[in-house]
């Protein structure tokens, strides 16, 4: 692969250029427009692209799926990636099966490139522990609701792998929102001493719910922060994803060869609300949406295909009933699951069940709905 060429961030502020942030970059290949700079540009087959184009389309569709079933009453609360299908698809196209990968709460794109059906992501929001019961070799820790938790659990995995002498990566999901939390610098600071084989992704979205970005943190950038825990910090464009495709593949070579932990930040936007129960109008500026849409990293990837004539309508047309078919029948057999035991809400807290859950157990059981 040649060397990424690079710009350097634009608009630090003068006292965090004297802390020497020369190793903070950003990385765009693929522009709005779908031009796309080949100089620079991964080696990438076209089956590959072909399969991505197909996989942010599923991403779309079962996102649209999964918030009519909200309103419909047939999932609870749950939140769309809309926007973000770039940042995951670029970076889990870098990694091997045998790599491992841990999410937050938006990772809908990362799970179906990871293998998890469909089903499983409406189960799991319709109250169904089944649904995080993914198939065997998924190597994909569950959703992971509590803000920045699942960051030092990343942490805890890469540290595994490092002393078994595995030559595998840990690559970890969270949002701007999370930065602050205490997590996330505890295992930065982990992965930085121990130079872990641990990835981290921020998927910048520029909210935190109703919190903008510019009240998240003072700093002139997120990728910035890896220099305090003595590693590199790359900001990438998170709708662009050859950028964050090269970027990640860069991370994990260096991953490894024992040369430690990696953040991207990847510099995206959340089009939906938050999640089913907000409702992001009352406050983001309607023209701050519409100017994301154009940076839309699914139009973006479709208009590149559509130069490289890979794309045209009829392949589109293919392709979506192809998915809606796809989608629809995952909704059927999520339907068809039916209620699950009541034993999966208390299952999986301990090895061992304790006496006051066992006693909870027993008690729930009297009122479990009997199968019809
Ligand atoms: C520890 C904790 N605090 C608060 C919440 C409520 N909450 C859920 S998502 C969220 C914002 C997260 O923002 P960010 O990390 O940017 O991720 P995004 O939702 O934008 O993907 C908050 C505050 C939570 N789930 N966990
Ligand atoms: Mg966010």
């Amino acid at each position: 692969m040649p060397p990424l060429k690079v710009s350097y961030l634009k608009n630090v502020p003068p006292i965090q250029k004297e802390l020497k942030l020369s190793s903070v970059r950003f990385l765009q290949i693929l522009d709005e427009q779908g031009n796309c700079n080949e100089k620079i540009k991964p080696k990438i087959s076209e089956s590959t692209l072909r399969e991505w184009y197909k996989l942010m389309v599923l991403t779309r569709k079962t996102d649209e799926k999964l918030f009519v079933l909200q309103r419909q009453g047939r999932i609870s609360t749950f939140a769309q990636v809309k926007g973000q299908e770039a940042s995951q698809i670029g970076s889990v196209g870098a990694l091997q099966k045998e790599d491992w990968i841990v999410q937050a709460f938006r990772e809908t794109a990362a799970m179906l490139m990871r293998g998890v059906p469909p089903k499983n992501i409406m189960a799991y929001y319709g109250g169904d522990g089944r649904g995080s019961v993914y198939p065997e070799g998924t190597n994909m820790l569950p959703i992971a609701i509590p803000v920045g938790s699942q960051i030092p659990h990343a942490v805890g995995i890469a540290w595994g792998m490092k002393l078994k002498k595995e030559k595998n990566v840990c690559l970890v999901y969270f949002g701007d929102g999370a930065t602050s939390e205490g997590d996330f610098h505890e295992a930065m600071n982990f992965a930085g001493v121990f130079q872990l084989p641990c990835i981290f992704v921020c998927q910048n979205n520029q909210w935190a719910i109703s919190v903008p970005r510019a009240r998240q943190t003072a700093s002139a950038s997120i990728a910035q922060k890896a220099v305090a825990y003595g590693f590199e910090g790359i900001q990438v464009d998170g709708n662009d994803v050859f950028a964050v495709y090269a970027a990640t593949q860069q991370a994990v070579q260096k991953a490894r060869v024992g040369k430690g932990p990696t953040l991207i930040e990847c510099y995206t936007y959340r089009l939906a609300d938050h999640t089913t129960s907000d409702d992001a109008k009352r406050y983001r500026d309607e023209k701050e949406v519409a100017a994301w849409i154009k940076k839309d990293p699914l139009v973006r990837f479709k208009k590149y295909l559509e130069k490289k004539k890979i794309w045209n309508t009829k392949y589109e047309e293919a392709i979506q009933k192809e998915i809606e078919g796809i989608v629809e029948r995952n909704v059927q057999e999520y339907e068809n699951m039916g209620v699950p035991p009541v034993e999966y809400l208390f299952n999986h807290m301990y090895k061992e069940m304790p006496p006051a859950l066992k006693e909870q157990l027993a008690y729930i059981k009297q009122f479990e709905r009997k199968k019809e």
